[in-house]
C-alpha cells in the first residue's frame, strides 16, 4: 500500500486553506499535561489475558453505524493494558531506526490536483494537529491544522514541546503501527477483540463516563476541563475498566485491523474481523480503505462526538496519523518480557 494515500479531509483542508503557518502551531494546540485534578498510576506494560467469551457488540440507539447489536464470539487474547505509548515507541524507533511515514517527504501526486494548487506547506512532512478555535463551530477544518514538522516527536510541531513518555504515541500511520506490533511481536485488534476487552461485561450505554479522558463544555472553544485533562492525558489517569484495561474509553482513538464500513454484518458473529478491503467504505473518506476507530477521545464531547463508549466506532485513513489516534496490541500467545 502506497504511503499517505489521497484523502478528502486533507483536500478540504486545501480548498479551505487551513494549514497552519509553518512551524508555528495555535497556542491552544498546546495543551496542559494536569490541572492538578488527577492522580496518574505508573502502569506496568504487561500484558492483561483475557478468556474468550461472547458479548453482546454494537449500540442500536446511538450512530447509525454501530449497530445491529448481536451476540458475538471472542476466542482468548492477551492486551496491553494502556494505549502504546512514547516511552514505548521510541525503544522501538531507538532499535530499529525506524523511521514513521508523518517524517518522511510528501509525494505531492498523491494530491491529485496541480502543484500550483496545492499550499506550500502541506508538500512538508507534518500531521494534522487539534487546534481548537475561539468561537463555536461544526466545521472540523475549523479545528484541525495541517503543521509541517508535527509528527510523534514533536506531537504540537517543531516549535512545541517533545513527547511526553507515559503520554499515548500519536501521529502514526498504519504501516508505522504493523512496523511496531511486528517488531513487538503482536498485532492490531480485530474490532471485535478491541470491543469485548472495553466492555468488560457491561453493555455499551450513551453516558458520558466520568473515568475516561472526553470533553466537558461545548466543543470545539469551551473545555470546562472537569476531568482534570484539556488535551491527551498520560495512560493510568483514570480507573480500569473490569478487566484491568486503562483508557480504552476516551483520551485517544485507538486503531483496529477492522476495514471500515457502516454497521455490524448481522451474520458475521463468530471472532468477526470485518470486511475484505474491497468492501471496505468509509462515507467520510469514499475510496479510501478506512481502519476502524474505537472508543473516542478527548474530543468527545456531548454537543459534537458522543463517541466516549465501547461501541463507537468511525474510520480513520490508513495513511496519516492525527493528534487524537493511537492504538495497543493484542497478542495470540503469552508474550515475553523482553520488548515489554
Ligand atoms: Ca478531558
Ligand atoms: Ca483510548
Amino acid at each position: 500500500m502506497a504511503h499517505r494515500p489521497i484523502m478528502p479531509f486533507f483536500a478540504a483542508l486545501v480548498i479551505l486553506g487551513s494549514v497552519a503557518a509553518c512551524g508555528d502551531p495555535d497556542d491552544g494546540a498546546k495543551v496542559a499535561a494536569t490541572n492538578g485534578k488527577r492522580q496518574c498510576a505508573r502502569i506496568a506494560d504487561t500484558p492483561v489475558r483475557l478468556a474468550g467469551g461472547t458479548f453482546l457488540m454494537g449500540e442500536d440507539d446511538v450512530y447509525a453505524e454501530e449497530g445491529p447489536v448481536r451476540e458475538t464470539r471472542v476466542r482468548g487474547f492477551w492486551i496491553d493494558p494502556h494505549e502504546v505509548t512514547n516511552r514505548q515507541f521510541a525503544a522501538f524507533a531507538q532499535a530499529t531506526g525506524y523511521v514513521t511515514v508523518a517524517e518522511k517527504p510528501v509525494d505531492p501526486k498523491q494530491f491529485q490536483v496541480p502543484a500550483d494548487q496545492i499550499p506550500p506547506d502541506m508538500l512538508k512532512p507534518g500531521s494534522a494537529v487539534f487546534t481548537p478555535p475561539d468561537f463555536p463551530s461544526n466545521s472540523y477544518s475549523d479545528w484541525w491544522k495541517y503543521v509541517p514538522g508535527a509528527n510523534w516527536k514533536k506531537p504540537y510541531g517543531p516549535s512545541g514541546p517533545g513527547p511526553v513518555p507515559d503520554e499515548p504515541v500519536v501521529h502514526l500511520a498504519w504501516d508505522d503501527m504493523v512496523a511496531y506490533a511486528e517488531w513487538r511481536g503482536g498485532r492490531l485488534p480485530t474490532e471485535a477483540e478491541w470491543e469485548y476487552a472495553a466492555s468488560a461485561g457491561q453493555p455499551s450505554r450513551n453516558v458520558q463516563p466520568a473515568e475516561a479522558n472526553s470533553w466537558q463544555g461545548a466543543f470545539p472553544n469551551y473545555n470546562a476541563e472537569t476531568d482534570g485533562f484539556k488535551g491527551v492525558a498520560p495512560v493510568g489517569c483514570y480507573k480500569p475498566n473490569a478487566n484491568g484495561l486503562y483508557d480504552m474509553v476516551g483520551n485517544v482513538w485507538e486503531v483496529t485491523s477492522d476495514y471500515f464500513r457502516p454497521g455490524h454484518d448481522p451474520a458475521d458473529t463468530d471472532n468477526p474481523a470485518g470486511p475484505d478491503e474491497n468492501h471496505a467504505y468509509d462515507p467520510f473518506n469514499p475510496g479510501m480503505p478506512s481502519r476502524t476507530v474505537k472508543g473516542g477521545s478527548y474530543l468527545c464531547a456531548p454537543n459534537y462526538c458522543q463517541r466516549y463508549r465501547p461501541a463507537s466506532r468511525q474510520g480513520r485513513d490508513p495513511g496519516m496519523g492525527t493528534s487524537n489516534v493511537g492504538f495497543r496490541l493484542v497478542y495470540d500467545k503469552e508474550p515475553g518480557e523482553a520488548r515489554l
